[in-house]
């Protein structure tokens, strides 16, 4: 899967982050999730919680007073851009929007300084935990199996999902171009180009807001940031003959020596430097949303799920998981947005996305150690009531929908508030899945809120402090994640 000197250095650098770690504990947390999942919200929240103090009855070390300071500190990479958290909180707490989109990796050093709970360990001056939150795409995490697939693996693969269901449509354009062309003529690099653009908005549809379908690598066609342009960004899956090699100089040689340089320069470079150090792991997937969007936004959240989670199965490749080894022994897989639902409804979404992860872990024979699943929301933008109707008492969610937002031919202007009959799901998810699997497109999947609400308005105390952020079960995640590095 890598060279030996890919994995010689992996191995290197994982010693030089555990002789660090003796002399200050330190634990890397990555957090990822497809784009707009919630990442960005996630980490703001999580640090302004514990550095002000939150509400977090769920996450031990705070409830029993045993955390003394929490603040930042540098971060040890200095190639990596910050987290940068104050912009994100400003947005968040003070104009009450949503923090801008973000796309690549940053990084944020919190450390926390606590009395451990067991006498022995006390004697031993007080606890010191750092936690670096890296916050990548999970898109690139798509892109590690890439490793192990040469070009014609990867050809046959992404033409063949490309044949299937609504997305055969969305490739329609691509695959014409593509099935026209000659692979044995001369390299040419406007042919190759035609092709890749081709090929990127065949995948730039998938992931359109009204598909929702979870992105396939190679993901920097995506969020190409400051490769946009470079050779190897400038390819596309070919239709190969079932057998033979390409001809020096052809089209085919071309596409995939620049397959290959993707590999090189982005795939490999992220596992070595990011992916390989990380200790623990939360994935946000938004499955609300899939919803929405139908039985096959469903169906390929699932499928990336499962390729995500492969990635964290210890033992696939005998070198790389020794070198690995049980690095990352937490994975916690978390629907976010959880607010968008009543309180009733929240088991259920855990429920389901219980269910995804189980499928994912089974398929692909992985122990399911160490894999937690809940719902969630990092920011709670709503607040539940009940409303009157035809002598019912009937639950409701009540937030500010953002400028702009239309429900039931009402456009809202960022300043009033709405009361919403929430989404419902089933209570038994099984049946949600079995009508997916009996290939019935048109069936009917439950009616879930999809208005945006703006960020809440945060209490103040009597001297004007601003209380800390509101969340839902955040504390439970804190607690998965790292509360035992602080007992
Ligand atoms: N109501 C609610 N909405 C949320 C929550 N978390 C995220 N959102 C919504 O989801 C959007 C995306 O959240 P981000 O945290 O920016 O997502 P991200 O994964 O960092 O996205 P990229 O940076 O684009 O990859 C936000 O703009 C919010 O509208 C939450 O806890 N509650
Ligand atoms: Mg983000």
């Amino acid at each position: 899967m890598t060279s030996f000197t890919d994995d010689a250095r992996i191995a290197l650098d994982n010693l030089t982050d555990r002789a660090a770690g003796l002399v200050n504990p330190t634990i890397r947390l990555g957090v990822t999730g497809l784009s707009r999942a919630g990442k960005t919200v996630f980490i703001s929240s999580l640090v302004h919680n514990l550095l002000h103090g939150g509400r977090l009855p769920l996450f031990e070390p705070v409830q029993s007073g045993r955390v003394s300071a929490v603040r930042l500190e540098q971060q040890p990479d200095d190639g990596v851009p910050r987290f940068q958290y104050e912009d994100h909180i400003r947005a968040l707490v003070k104009d009450r929007i949503w923090p801008d989109s973000t796309r690549a990796i940053s990084e944020l050093r919190l450390t926390i300084d606590y009395q451990s709970a067991s006498g022995w360990n006390r004697l031993f001056s007080p606890g010191r935990l750092s936690i670096d939150i890296v916050d990548y795409p999970g898109e690139w995490l798509l892109d590690l199996p890439l490793l192990a697939k040469d070009f014609r693996t990867f050809s046959e693969e992404t033409i063949a999902l490309a044949r299937t269901g609504i997305r055969n449509e969305l490739a329609q354009p691509w695959l014409e171009l593509t099935g026209a062309c000659d692979i044995t003529e001369p390299a040419d690099e406007m042919r190759a180009r035609g092709l890749a653009t081709a090929f990127a908005d065949y995948l730039k549809a998938c992931k359109s807001d009204e598909r929702s379908l979870s992105t396939l690598p190679p993901g920097r066609f995506l969020l190409p940031g400051d490769l946009d342009g470079s050779p190897a960004l400038t390819f596309a899956p070919l239709i190969l003959p079932p057998q033979g090699r390409p001809e020096k100089g052809s089209l085919w040689a071309m596409m995939e020596r620049r397959y290959e340089a993707y590999k090189s320069v982005v795939v490999k470079p992220f596992f070595r430097e990011h992916f390989s150090r990380i200790d623990r792991q939360i994935v946000l997937i938004d499955a609300l949303q899939a919803i929405n969007r139908g039985p096959e936004a469903v169906q390929d959240l699932e499928r990336a799920l499962t390729d995500v989670l492969a990635c964290f199965r210890p033992g696939t490749n005998s070198l790389l998981s020794s070198l690995l080894g049980r690095r990352i022994d937490r994975v916690l897989v978390a629907a976010t947005k959880a607010d968008h639902l009543h309180h009733e409804s929240h088991h259920r979404l855990d429920a389901l996305t219980r269910r995804l992860v189980d499928r994912a872990i089974q398929r692909i024979g992985m122990a399911g150690a160490g894999i937690d699943v809940m719902a969630l929301a990092s920011v709670r933008a709503t607040r539940e009531a009940t409303v009157k109707r035809d002598g019912l008492e009937l639950p409701v969610i009540v937030g500010t929908p953002i400028e702009g937002e239309t429900i039931a031919g009402e456009t809202f202007d960022g300043l009033k508030k709405t009361a919403i009959f929430p989404g419902d799901l089933p209570e038994n998810p099984e049946a949600l899945f079995a009508s997916f699997e009996s290939g019935d497109r048109d069936v009917q999947l439950p009616e879930v809120s999809v208005v945006r609400f703006r960020p809440p308005a945060l209490d103040e105390t009597g001297g004007g402090i601003k209380l800390s952020v509101p969340h839902i079960r955040l504390d439970r995640a804190m607690q998965f994640l790292f509360g035992d590095r602080l007992a």
